[in-house]
């Protein structure tokens, strides 16, 4: 599917959405998308879901009643959890492929072919991320050529998944952290734009982001890893010191942040399901991988001289001068993403451990 441009757009950001995102750090942006372009993602999710739930019943590890075929989007995947045997191989792969839609291509999923270069909701989710109105807020923030970040992400906070659960997912709470705690130190004085988009209504029963007021300048927070869900998170002492605001969101309003705006969800306390998504974007120039071989990335590549975030596929949103640099098909899009799934040098900024977590 070819992504058209500028069919329908609501003019970026004014000058005072402008200030408010300069000056704390994070502006709330309502009615940004249709409902009907999200409801295309939530149905390739739903249909997504639909398979992996079919093949585990063709193996015998689930029963047709247990896959909830037909609920409603929000309430479904949190009673295929509950109906299933914690930490069963059937609630692993459920999960797992749920929260791989961010497509790393490093999860099989049913009836997708990934050597073919397939991946779930690819169509459906660069539609998202080419979506007008809201490349335009973005035009507003960093100007016209616009790279995607290749940390973009689908998230299922299922209900009552308490931290301590310690499968290798997220479904549980995000604690305090700033987007670039998990990107390389020489990327701190770029700007990346993090919007932060539900699929379902975000409430803080739910589990609705939280922010910290806090402009970019301010720069980076010490961080620290040692979670079993492999979260860094800043510690209470160095958060700042002002207090944090709920961000509840009706679907179709974007949250956009900093990658400097320290931000946090907690665990979902309601019966349903807190469907997002999270997308990225920053100026052409900051450093990124787009036309880099995965196969290049050896050791005695210096952190300095590698993308932001290294471990994933950048790609080119908007190029005024190279228009046909623009990812807006989903096959060259998927291609993106799994040309990086085989890149296993993992890199870090070099936060510590916290002692009290190990
Ligand atoms: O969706 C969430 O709960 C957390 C999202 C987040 O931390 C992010 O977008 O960086």
């Amino acid at each position: 599917m070819h992504v058209n441009a500028r069919s329908n757009t609501i003019g970026g950001l004014n000058e005072g959405e402008l200030q408010q995102f300069h000056q704390h750090g994070w502006l709330k942006k309502s009615a940004v998308f249709d409902d009907d372009v999200l409801e295309r993602l939530r149905q390739s999710i739903d249909s997504q879901l639909d398979a992996e739930c079919r093949q585990l019943i063709a193996k015998g590890e689930m029963t047709a009643a247990a896959a909830h075929f037909g609920a409603p989007f929000a309430a479904r995947l949190g009673l295929i959890v509950d109906d299933l045997p914690y930490f069963s191989g059937a609630q692993t792969t459920i999960l797992r492929s749920m929260q791989d839609l961010f497509l790393t291509g490093r999860v099989p999923h049913a009836d997708i072919d990934q050597e073919a270069g397939e991946i779930p909701v690819a169509e459906t989710l660069l539609a998202c991320i080419q979506h007008e109105p809201l490349i335009d807020c973005i035009r507003s923030i960093i100007g016209d050529d616009i790279l995607g970040s290749s940390t973009f992400r689908i998230r299922a906070k299922v209900p009552h998944w308490e931290p301590g659960d310690s499968l290798p997912y997220f479904p549980g709470e995000v604690p305090w952290h700033q987007d670039a705690g998990y990107a390389l130190a020489h990327c701190d004085e770029y700007l990346t734009v993090t919007c932060w988009i539900p699929l379902v209504p975000a409430t803080e029963a739910n589990g609705c982001m939280w922010v910290y007021p806090y402009p970019f300048e301010s720069g980076v927070l010490p961080h620290v890893y040692g979670r079993d869900d492999h979260y860094l998170w800043i510690k209470a002492e160095e958060l700042p010191q002002s207090q944090p605001v709920a961000v509840p969101m009706a679907v179709g309003d974007v949250l956009f942040m900093t990658n400097m705006t320290p931000h946090a969800s907690f665990v979902n306390q309601s019966a349903t399901t807190r469907w997002s998504m999270d997308l990225r974007y920053a100026a052409i120039g900051t450093p990124s991988n787009v036309d880099v071989d995965p196969t290049e990335y050896k050791n005695e590549v210096p952190l300095y001289k590698l993308a932001c975030n290294p471990h994933e596929g950048d790609f080119i949103v908007r190029d005024s001068k190279n228009p046909h640099r623009e990812v807006r098909d989903s096959k060259t899009f998927a291609e993106t993403r799994l040309r990086w799934a085989t890149q296993r040098r993992r890199f870090g900024r070099g936060w510590s451990r916290d002692t009290a977590s190990s």
